[in-house]
């Protein structure tokens, strides 16, 4: 296989203007016509014309209406001698039931679906498969019309009606041009729950979530997501709904969580369907995000979208930001923004930062890729957040409004790249620190890796001043050896040792400010003095994460208690709390600790029930500071990492803390558990956590002492709850503490839920994740697969077990014997040949390998090393085990 570079862009020879699409759908054999008017692009040398084509059986093509000349060159299709001007039209068929790779047509519980981005059109028509071809569409469906009542495309029905023998049509009209990856169809029998709303201009709109019969009493939290989505980016950045109608349909077989085909979203049914019986309240949250996601894509995405899929985060990055600024603002209060921020920017910490610092690293506008479908990565999409959340910063939230103002106007309808979208927010605040220092701030799209921070303060009673030096780096990545420093945007605020924050000065500035203040670092290194200072300072440093960096600073215990029992910014108190932790995991790691040494501190237990204990704190917030830096997080601080200890040590710290705070945690229970009427807001979803937490740590306890009590309370709630979030608490904490009573809860669970596809995908879940006692982990995960509800081919319950055991269990999947790897090379290699995508996503469980201690490392080279040599190995897979080699 052969990398593609961003430096070899080129524009599109021809131009397509117009696609007239018309489907036979049938699963076995779907025929497609397609008639293009197209014309050569006068910019772009004469050269033949290259279509696309991916799995295709071609039946005829005509120019002009005859027939015409072409040859086939591997999967494309090639004309010679067109004229400027043209009509082709080619007629294809596919067969949508054999599709097992879940892109371009397929087959879900007899409905077609279609999954185009980014390179799926070429699987349903030969065309101009790339981004910057922007058509208008019309569709026509054909199907038989008792299996397929339903026929949906993208934009507005304009015609229906019956056809001989059963079958039916329907014609759409997509009123806006797009690339081919925004092209979309649906047909089978789906039912709706449907909404009219009226925008702020006046104008209706029908809002439509369609899903399979049985399922329409799980819509209404998607639908209400729905409508807050078209409202919040109506309010905030002036940007309406531009369709009649937008549907969004489910589906339980796809590769991601969901697709924005213009006007007809296609989503995973595990990010649509959820009522209080089936979902949790993290369900309710990741539903909210991802329809607010898929919709503001309507923008971001559709009307401008990406030039080439090097620029795949402008979009991304940007909508990410757009769905987490969207959850935020619909959050009652700061409590709850700061633990959505919080939770961001944990996903950031496990999983992009590993990904920067691993063999995948990449910029967040790649250079080259080998199979795009693997840059649909947390670069791309969380660090691309990031990026666009610092421009914010940097020239403020108006000036951010105008900017998007700006970027809308000057590209609406264009295919436009990361350079276009920076400049309009720089040209809109023409006075900021981002439009002065717009080249070098660039590098955060052309630089990949993580930089740090090292920060080192000095007090200097003489001159009552303190001056912190930074001094910024980045680490190689591959193919990038050397860094230019980038431009940081610092969040900072200066306590006193009691916690009181103050007043700052900058020496040679005038003003004192008070509260968060933003310094803005472009040099290698740097000093900034404070003036005014009576005693040396507690700095609180890089509040609200206000850029992805690694922040190294030598805070002794005494300050991180300070800044976790007073920082008014929230962040950084959850912050201090980690820091904490983590420390005590490290030193716990390198003492060589046993499960049965104390790992922590009294400081720090006191400090943890300070915290729980405290009634001006949200129990939201409350489970996020007791919650330990995760094993992955932990395991990235050190250069060598054996997992088996990494897991050990913080397990005696788990273990620790349920002991010490034992009565603590059965008073945070009583306080908490019962939430009345289910309703997943921030405030009662966080007291359900809290209360969770707390069974969990019951339970943990209860395996030291021999505690029955509580055990068989948590049996009780499993029984009664009366919603899937309390219940689904329950069931965990007695799957994760190893009580005997876990096997009676799991078979109750599965039987209550034996229908609930979703449910049951948790059911796998729980158990392939579970902590490991003597290696008995990888055992049921075979058994679990073994499993009548087991599918390989359905994402969702491969994910539920083989991911959930691989990627989400290091304690149980690094093996000392090394068996955790061989599944995963056989189940890689198994994934590809159904799908190649769901396997390269897997293959990326064993990325950090080379950190790993002996015999780790030998062994989870030799799997990989083992993939690696399987022949006809698909782009995807290949490109992410050579690169994992490399
Ligand atoms: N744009 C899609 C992702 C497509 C992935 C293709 N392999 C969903 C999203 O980001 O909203
Ligand atoms: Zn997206």
């Amino acid at each position: 296989p052969i990398a593609i570079r961003r430096e070899d862009y080129a524009a599109p020879a021809y131009w397509i203007d117009t696609v007239d699409l018309t489907f036979d759908l049938d699963p076995a054999k779907t025929r497609v016509l397609n008639r293009m008017q197209m014309r050569r692009n006068p910019e772009v040398p004469v050269q033949p014309l290259r279509l696309d084509g991916d799995e295709l059986n071609l039946a005829r093509v005509l120019v002009n209406g005859q027939g015409a000349s072409f040859r086939m060159e591997g999967e494309q299709l090639v004309i010679d001698g067109l004229p400027d001007a043209f009509e082709l039209e080619i007629f294809t068929t596919c067969c949508p039931i054999k599709n097992t790779k879940l892109m371009g047509l397929f087959v879900s519980e007899d409905t077609f679906f279609t999954q185009c981005e980014a390179e799926g059109f070429r699987r349903i028509t030969y065309f101009l498969d790339r981004p910057d071809v922007m058509a208008m569409y019309t569709v026509t469906l054909r199907a038989a019309k008792a299996s397929y009542p339903v026929l949906l495309s993208n934009g507005n029905l304009v015609e229906q009606g019956e056809l001989p023998e059963g079958r039916h049509f329907a014609k759409w009209v997509d009123p806006f041009k797009k690339p081919s990856y925004l092209f979309a169809l649906v047909a089978g029998k789906l039912v709706a729950r449907e909404q009219r709303i009226k925008a702020r201009n006046g104008k209706e709109h029908l809002l439509q979530v369609y899903v399979r019969a049985g399922d329409l009493d799980k819509t209404e939290h998607a639908m209400n997501s729905l409508i807050n989505s078209v409202l919040w980016d109506e309010t905030r950045f002036g940007l309406p709904l531009d369709l009649d109608r937008f549907m969004i349909v489910a589906t339980s077989d796809f590769n991601m969580g969901a697709m924005e085909n213009k006007g007809l979203n296609i989503f995973n049914t595990k990010y649509v369907l959820a009522n209080q019986a089936t979902a949790t309240d993290a369900d309710y949250s990741n539903i909210e995000s991802v329809v607010g996601h898929e919709y503001f894509h309507n923008w971001s995405g559709d009307r401008v979208t990406c030039r080439d899929w090097f620029q795949l985060s402008l979009k991304e990055g940007l909508t990410v930001f757009r769905d987490q600024e969207f959850s935020q603002d619909l959050c009652a209060d700061a409590s709850a923004r700061a633990v959505k921020r919080i939770e961001d920017v944990r996903v950031l910490r496990t999983a992009q930062f590993p990904e920067d610092a691993g063999p995948m690293a990449h910029p967040v506008r790649p250079d080259s890729y080998i199979e795009i479908s693997n840059f649909y990565t947390v670069t791309i999409y969380e660090k691309g957040a990031e990026v666009v959340r610092m421009m914010q910063t940097l020239v403020g939230r108006k000036g951010f409004e105008k900017g998007i103002t700006l970027y809308f106007e000057r590209h609406d309808g264009q295919a436009v790249t990361c350079d276009d979208f920076a400049q309009a927010i720089a040209d809109a605040n023409p006075e900021s620190e981002l439009a002065r220092l717009l080249p070098q701030f660039k590098r955060w799209y052309s630089q990949a890796g993580t930089p740090r921070l090292a920060a080192h303060g000095v007090y200097d009673a003489q001159n009552r001043s303190y001056t912190l030096s930074v001094v910024q780096s980045c680490p190689p990545t591959p193919g990038q050896l050397t860094k230019e420093p980038f431009v940081i945007p610092l969040n900072i605020g200066l306590l006193d040792a009691s916690g009181r924050e103050l007043p700052m000065q900058l020496e040679g500035e005038s003003d004192v400010t008070r509260g968060t203040r933003t310094l803005v670092l472009s040099r290698a290194g740097e000093q900034i003095t404070f003036v005014g200072l009576d005693a040396e300072p507690v700095p609180s440093i890089l509040r609200g994460f206000s850029a992805p960096v690694i922040l190294d600073f030598e805070y002794t215990d005494a300050q991180l208690l300070t800044l976790l029992a007073n920082d008014p910014d929230p962040f950084n108190r959850w912050e201090a709390g980690q820091r904490l932790g983590l420390r005590a995991a490290l030193q716990g790691i390198a003492a060589l600790a046993t499960d049965t040494t104390p790992v922590l501190n009294d400081a720090y237990i006191d400090a943890m029930r300070s915290v729980l204990r405290n009634p001006q704190l949200d129990a939201a917030f409350k489970e996020l500071v007791l919650t330990l830096p995760s094993e992955t997080y932990i395991a990235e601080q050190l250069d060598v990492v054996d997992p088996q200890r990494v897991h050990l040590v913080r397990e005696a710290m788990r273990a620790q803390l349920a002991t010490a705070l034992f009565a603590d945690w059965q008073w945070a229970y009583e306080e908490n558990h019962d939430t009345g009427a289910y309703s997943p807001d921030p405030t009662s979803s966080g007291r359900r956590a809290l209360a969770g937490m707390a069974l969990n740590f019951l339970c943990l306890a209860a395996r030291t002492s021999g505690d029955v009590v509580w055990p068989g309370k948590t049996l009780q709630r499993f029984k009664d709850a009366g919603n899937m979030t309390d219940r689904f608490n329950a069931l965990n904490a007695l799957v994760s503490s190893g009580n005997t009573l876990a096997a009676q809860a799991l078979a109750r669970f599965h039987a209550i839920f034996k229908d609930e596809a979703l449910v049951i995908d948790k059911w796998f879940s729980l158990q392939a994740g579970a902590s490991d006692r003597g290696g008995d982990i990888l055992p049921l995960v075979k058994q679990l697969m073994k499993h009548p509800d087991f599918s390989l081919k359905n994402p969702n319950r491969a994910r539920s077990v083989i991911f959930s055991y691989c990627s989400a269990n290091p304690g149980a999947f690094h093996r000392p014997d090394a068996a955790g790897y061989v599944f995963w090379s056989e189940r890689v290699i198994e994934l590809d040949a159904i799908n190649p995508q769901v396997a390269a996503r897997l293959a990326r469980a064993l990325d950090r390998w080379s950190k790993l201690a002996e015999p780790y490392r030998s062994a989870a080279r030799e799997a990989i090393a083992r993939v690696a040599a399987k022949p006809d190995l698909s782009k995807d897979t290949h490109e992410v085990v050579t690169r994992a080699l490399a």
